[in-house]
């Protein structure tokens, strides 16, 4: 018989949705809604509203709402059978906030199935836009939450990462220095994934431990709200929060809003939602420290699982708890995959063309370096965006290309250097990690061998297979992590890219003269 689980992710472009069939270890269905393309009412670009001021970002928390009922209501039309989903949970982009008022909060506990989520919620929120990852605007909210810590050392100590602007905390703040009134009228902030997870439970849900780390405001080594940055942040915030719970928690069964307008069972657990790169941590595969992974979305992140707490006193990376209650360690650069979208639409190419830049050009690129921040960047820290070239021509269309693919990829590597363990494998995911001619540079620049899983919704899985974990936690026999884990990934078809020797000697070089282009950049003469 099936046991088939619910996997979901609400990203920065699109909400996905994964079914596993834990008894043949197969993925089931699949499917996607685009915002931009089919809820074109709310106005996104990439997912994220239009900003004069380009460190805004922000997107409508009722998208993402409307996103589910769409999704769902497909799934429903396509014969998914959702009555037999014995649980379900979700990832989330992280650090992004839903501003719920009293209404809201009401509304989350008796959500009417005769009309939409949408309809549901629509006077459920104080703040009508939820600042996203991807917002650089609250820099002077985490100098002033750095001098109440006295130091950003106390800050990486306490919750893990320095302050860091799109943090959950650094947003926080700022609404409520710019708008007390709203503030005072915000019963609940959730995270998206804890926000998400509610529409679920029918209940405020809790924020789990894994995606409660990426805001600085909780204990990383007591996983519990840290007073003191509560008070740094913003007054009375600790009646604003939700609860904190392990990733695992089971909420409860699912809300009757699903039950009755999508035909889950009354049984069907929901379980806590968390961040996409924590659930991308078990959708690859990953519980132990000698696999490091690479996601190769709009962000590109680097991550990987640490068994024992270790932080980056220089302040570049995060640690977070893992979905697994240990640790994990991660670095997110912002010039992603949309940097390389950039660099098409600026030289006019197809995905055709691109791929013959990066076939027709040589590694190394003959020593040319091209910083691409098309956006302010995390790391490194950038706050003005520029595009900085090096021994490179604008109009050398073939090594921007190339320039660009190599400089992402050598940031990733000079950044992560604090994590302690050299991973013997990469594991990639995201969108661009199906393109074999990036996943070379990316090889030979890190001098390792890449795992590309031919599943590229790895979080979506991610949250499949943690639905499953905690389904079986809860209702016996219980399955390890490794169990669920190597039943899942040794069905995954994959594929190996190995580094050139010659490569990575012409990459090591490189990497060093990318370091000093960085240093003129930061530093100005
Ligand atoms: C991680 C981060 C991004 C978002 C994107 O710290 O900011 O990877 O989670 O979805």
């Amino acid at each position: 018989m099936s046991q088939l689980f619910l996997g979901l992710d609400s990203s920065t472009q699109s909400l996905s949705a994964v079914v596993i069939d834990y008894e043949t270890k197969q993925i089931v269905y699949e499917g996607t809604v685009q915002f931009d393309q089919e809820l074109p009412h709310y106005r996104t670009i990439y997912g994220s509203l239009l900003n004069a001021d380009l460190h805004i970002k922000h997107s409508p928390p009722l998208m993402w709402v409307e996103a589910l009922d769409l999704l769902l209501s497909r799934m429903k039309r396509d014969g998914v059978p959702l009555h037999a989903v014995l649980a379900s949970s979700g990832s989330a982009q992280q650090h992004g906030s839903v501003y719920l008022n009293q209404a809201g909060v009401q509304a989350l506990h008796h959500l009417d199935s005769s009309i939409s989520l949408k309809e549901n919620l629509k006077n459920a929120f104080s703040r009508e836009s939820a600042p996203i990852w991807m917002d650089t605007s609250t820099s002077l909210e985490c100098q002033e939450i750095q001098n109440a810590l006295g130091s950003a050392q106390n800050l990486i100590q306490a919750t893990g990462s320095k302050a860091f602007e799109r943090f959950t905390g650094p947003q926080v703040r700022k609404f409520f220095k710019n708008d007390p009134d709203n503030y005072a009228n915000t019963d609940k902030i959730c995270l998206i994934s804890s926000f998400m997870a509610s529409l679920f439970a029918g209940k405020l849900a809790p924020i789990d431990h894994a995606d409660g780390s990426g805001m600085n405001l909780m204990d990383i080594r007591n996983k519990a709200w840290h007073p003191e940055m509560l008070q740094a942040t913003a007054p009375s915030l600790m009646s604003r929060l939700p609860r904190l719970a392990s990733s695992s928690t089971v909420l409860g069964p699912v809300s009757p809003y699903l039950q009755k307008k999508y035909g889950f069972d009354p049984h069907s657990l929901a379980v806590a939602w968390s961040g996409d790169n924590p659930n991308s941590l078990i959708g690859l595969g990953i519980i132990d420290e000698g696999t490091a992974a690479i996601s190769l979305g709009t962000s590109f992140t680097y991550f990987g699982y640490m068994k024992e707490l270790h932080l980056d006193t220089e302040g570049k990376g995060h640690v977070f708890v893992a979905p697994t209650d240990e640790y994990m360690s991660l670095i997110c650069f912002k010039n992603g995959a949309l940097a390389i979208e950039k660099i098409r639409s600026l030289y006019s190419l197809d995905w055709e063309g691109f791929n013959q830049a990066l076939i027709k050009t040589r590694p190394g690129n003959q020593g040319s370096i091209l910083l691409p921040y098309f956006e302010p960047e995390i790391v490194p820290s950038i706050a003005k965006p520029g595009l900085y070239r090096f021994n490179l021509q604008p109009q050398d269309v073939l090594g921007n290309c190339r320039a660009l693919i190599e400089a992402q990829m050598m940031s990733m590597k000079l950044h992560s250097g604090w994590m302690k363990n050299r991973p013997t494998r990469i594991s990639v995911t995201g969108g661009a990690s199906i393109n074999p001619h990036i996943l070379q540079v990316l090889a030979d620049v890190f001098d390792c061998e890449v795992h590309q899983i031919s599943f590229s919704k790895s979080a979506a899985l991610g949250a499949a297979m943690r639905a499953a974990h905690s389904y079986f936690k809860h209702q016996g026999p219980a399955r390890t992590w490794r169990e669920i884990v190597s039943d899942f990934m040794s069905r995954q078809a994959s594929h190996s890219i190995k580094p050139s020797v010659s490569h990575a000697q012409v990459y090591a070089q490189l990497t060093e003269r990318y370091a000093d282009c960085e240093r003129r950049v930061l530093n100005p003469a």
